[in-house]
């Protein structure tokens, strides 16, 4: 049986912009240094972080770093954790159509690293050790500036 070919994990020529949402913040902040923790491993030639209030405003702050010229992909970060009312539903939806639209409007790949959960506990093992959806959208945002730069 064939496989696919392997992911080119090699940051050294890639340029990457994070952008954290501050709501749930001791979530996101935990996305953050997963984030880092692979900007390290895979030897990203440079990285820049900056935040947002919340994850509905992640789609328009990435807009603007996509069509900056300066990065070859940017990774969003946030937590939207189910409340009592539809709100999160909102947030939720706009973030990832958002985040998608961004990728296919400007050719950088928009990696979506916002977790959408129904509790805490989850959030938490998302975001911790074993398991870091932050730590995976670097390494998604490798893999996607690498395979466009390839086509
Ligand atoms: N923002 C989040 O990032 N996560 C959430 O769970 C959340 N909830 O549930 O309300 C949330 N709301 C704030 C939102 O992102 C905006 O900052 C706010 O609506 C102002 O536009």
């Amino acid at each position: 049986m064939s496989e696919p070919p392997a992911p080119n994990l090699d940051g050294s020529k890639i340029r990457i912009a994070i952008a954290v949402a501050r709501f749930n913040q001791h979530i996101t902040s935990r996305l953050l240094d997963g984030a880092l923790e692979a900007v390290a491993k895979h030897n990203v030639k440079q990285h820049d972080v900056i935040s947002t209030p919340g994850s509905f405003e992640l789609p328009v702050a990435a807009l603007k770093l996509a069509k900056s010229g300066r990065y070859d992909a940017v990774v969003c970060l946030g937590a939207v954790i189910r409340h009592h009312t539809d709100h999160y539903l909102h947030v939720a939806s706009q973030a990832a159509s958002g985040i998608a639209r961004i990728s296919l409007d400007t050719g950088v790949p928009c990696i979506f690293g916002v977790l959408t959960c129904d509790t805490e506990e989850q959030a938490l093992e998302r975001s911790g050790t074993d398991r870091n959806e932050g730590r995976n959208a670097v390494a998604t945002a490798i893999e996607m500036a690498n395979l466009l730069r390839s086509i």
